[in-house]
Formats: C-alpha cells, sequence, structure tokens
C-alpha cells in the first residue's frame, strides 16, 4: 500500500466533516472539530490531524464527549476572566464561542483570560493561539492531558504530556508561534511510531520498571519523560496547577481515573491567556511590534529558524497544491464514512 492521494483541503474538510456528522456530531461539534483537523494536516502536523478522528470517534461511542454539546458562555461585565463551559462537548467548539469575547477584553483591559471548563480537548494548540494573534494580541495557551509522563526522578505516569504554546502577532507576516508538549514529545508520536514499526530515539521513555526504553509498545505501557528535564516536570506541573486545579478543572491524573484508559481523547478544562502588546507597552519607548521584528531579524540572522516556519511552508504549500495522503489512510477515510 504505498499509493498517494493528493487531496485538496475543501475536499478533505467535506469528507472529515461527514465523518464526524454521521457519528452524531451537531453542526457546531462538527465544524468546529473538523476545522482543527484539517488544519494538523495542512500544516503537516501528522500527529493532531486524521489520525485523531478514530480516537474522538471512540470518546464519543465510550459516551465520554457528548457529541450534540452546545457551549455556553459565561461571562460578568467588567471581569477579565470569560468563561465557557464546553458542556461535555469538545473544545474546539467552546473556543471558537468565546474568542471574539476574549479578544474585546484583552484589547479593552491589556490583558484577559478565556477558561474553558467540561471539555474533551485532543487538538494542537497552535489555531487556538493563531486565533489571538490574528486579532492582534499576544497569547498564551495550556491544558493538562491525561497521566503519561513520570515527573523528573520518578518512575510512573502522572503528569500530563500537557501541552503549552504561545504567538505573538507579526504584522504583514506570519505569526511567531510554538507550541510544544512538555513531555520529549507528543503521545500521539509514539502511537506513530509504534504504528510505523519505529523505535523510539532515546531519551523518550521509560518502560513499566522506570528502565529507559525505545519500544514504543514498552514506552506506552510506561511513562514517558518530561523534556529538558527537571524544568519541563516543573512546567508540566505548573499546567496541571493553572490550567487544572486554578480553574477548578481535571488535572491529568484525575482524567485518567475518570476515563481509565489512555485510548479515549482526555476530558479537563484549558486555559487560554490573551494580552495586548500595545497597553502593556504604552508609555514606553518603542513599538513593541517593531522591537520584536528586530529580535526575530537577529534570532534568523544567526542561521536558525523561528518556530512555526516549517508549519507555515506546509501551509502554503497544501493550499495551493492539496495535501498527500497514503493508501492507508484514504481507506481509512472511507472506512469511517461507511460505518
Ligand atoms: P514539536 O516538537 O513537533 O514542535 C514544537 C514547536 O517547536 C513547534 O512550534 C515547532 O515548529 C518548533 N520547532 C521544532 N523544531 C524547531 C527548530 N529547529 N527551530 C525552531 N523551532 C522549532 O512539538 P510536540 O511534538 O511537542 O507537540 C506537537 C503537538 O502536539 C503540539 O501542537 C501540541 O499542542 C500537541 N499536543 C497536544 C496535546 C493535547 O493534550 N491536546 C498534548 C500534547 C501535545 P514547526 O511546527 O514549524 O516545526
Ligand atoms: O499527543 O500527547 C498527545 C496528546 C494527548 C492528548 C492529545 N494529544
Amino acid at each position: 500500500m504505498t499509493e498517494e492521494t493528493v487531496v485538496t483541503l475543501a475536499a478533505l474538510k467535506e469528507r472529515v466533516e461527514a465523518i464526524f456528522r454521521k457519528a452524531g456530531l451537531n453542526d457546531t461539534q462538527a465544524t468546529a472539530i473538523s476545522r482543527v483537523i484539517i488544519a494538523g494536516e495542512r500544516d503537516g502536523c501528522k500527529s493532531h490531524g486524521i489520525y485523531r478522528i478514530e480516537g474522538a470517534l471512540r470518546t464519543v461511542k465510550a459516551g465520554k464527549v457528548k457529541p450534540d454539546a452546545t457551549p455556553e458562555l459565561l461571562i460578568e461585565e467588567g471581569s477579565a476572566i470569560v468563561k465557557v463551559n464546553a458542556g461535555g462537548g469538545f473544545a474546539n467548539a467552546a473556543f471558537e464561542l468565546g474568542i471574539a469575547e476574549l479578544a474585546r477584553r484583552a484589547a479593552k483591559l491589556g490583558l484577559a483570560a478565556m477558561v474553558i471548563n467540561d471539555c474533551t480537548h485532543f487538538s494542537a494548540l497552535w489555531p487556538e493561539v493563531e486565533a489571538l494573534t490574528e486579532r492582534g494580541l499576544a497569547g498564551i495557551v495550556m491544558c493538562p492531558s491525561y497521566a503519561t509522563v513520570a515527573p523528573t526522578g520518578g518512575n510512573k505516569p502522572l503528569l500530563g504530556t500537557n501541552p503549552f504554546a504561545f504567538g505573538w502577532p507579526r504584522q504583514g507576516g506570519s505569526p511567531y508561534v510554538f507550541d510544544f508538549a512538555t513531555s520529549v514529545a507528543a503521545r500521539g508520536e509514539i502511537e506513530l511510531h509504534r504504528r510505523a514499526g519505529k523505535q523510539l530515539p532515546e531519551g523518550w521513555a521509560i518502560d513499566a520498571d522506570g528502565k529507559p526504553t525505545t519500544d514504543p509498545e514498552a514506552a506506552l505501557a510506561g511513562a514517558m519523560l518530561p523534556f529538558g528535564g527537571h524544568k519541563g516536570s516543573a512546567i508540566a506541573t505548573m499546567v496541571e496547577l493553572l490550567a487544572g486545579i486554578m480553574i477548578g478543572d481535571l488535572t491529568s491524573p484525575e482524567v485518567l481515573d475518570y476515563l481509565g484508559t489512555t485510548t479515549l481523547a482526555p476530558f479537563h478544562g484549558e486555559l487560554i491567556l490573551a494580552f495586548s502588546p500595545e497597553a502593556f507597552a504604552k508609555g514606553r519607548p518603542g513599538d513593541p511590534f517593531a522591537r520584536a521584528e528586530v529580535l526575530f531579524e537577529a534570532i534568523v540572522g544567526q542561521g536558525a529558524r523561528l518556530p512555526s516556519q516549517r508549519r507555515f511552508a506546509a501551509r502554503r504549500t497544501s493550499e495551493s497544491e492539496g495535501v498527500t495522503l497514503s493508501a492507508a489512510e484514504i481507506q481509512q477515510l472511507e472506512r469511517l464514512l461507511d460505518k
């Protein structure tokens, strides 16, 4: 099965939406979830593209996410905190409901936060960060996951792969965006290695006895490791505190207790922080956007690349040429449509 097919983004979107509608998702849920999955494929982020459809459908089937949920916006006049209750649905629809109000408040107050509660979240965070940068705001987004990562010095899964993303708007160009798991790699990467029959790089995981392993099966049965040793371990813990405990939602070990498995998409909350660079820099010398450009130019000037440049290049190609899917991926989509 080595054949590949090029599919336009519009055709892929139609297929993915049809799969979710068939599985009982309402329009709000199906369109929002499809948007981020297509964005993953478009930007060459396979670990959060169509590969995620089956996990999302399994979660619907297991009754752990409400396919027909309607998220609810809960706002208090004057508050910097915008809350959205996802109503047990996917986070994507909740985010789309709250983003305009978050941006309005951040522009007015200088900074604002969106808290999403009671959601199932399985996607990459950069689509959300980019929704902020498109509105001229800087942003930080984070959420827990489920306990699959051992804290540095420990030997059992406790923390999540807890993604953490940041974005800074750039006039007339792609924003500065980074988005990564606080584990050495996203769990999706381990699963993709397992499916491809490939060994993991050293330093990604330990087995169930706490010994280093490069075998994806043993890693999935054991624990992943935080990136950067104690530093990643502490950042992952911060995510549990801010985007779990502080917002009154589940931490990664609680998510795993609730789900009883890592084969379903995790149920928890999410925290989105939005900043107006102009408001923070007001009264200080220099335009913050122009000063940021000097920094970016200096980074690139050393031969380094900015994060997300690979993604933006993949996006340009996909938008003009479509995306290439393997025969197995096309069969997967057909099978899911026929189910
Ligand atoms: P990667 O290691 O693939 O990439 C992390 C970031 O670093 C990207 O912004 C990437 O940009 C950038 N980058 C990579 N190499 C370089 C380089 N040489 N120089 C400069 N920047 C670079 O990310 P992860 O595997 O850790 O995470 C992948 C995705 O998984 C994320 O989108 C994350 O949100 C998602 N995730 C979601 C979870 C969830 O619970 N919802 C849990 C864990 C992860 P570029 O893309 O351009 O290469
Ligand atoms: O890739 O680690 C991951 C992940 C967990 C939940 C969603 N993505």
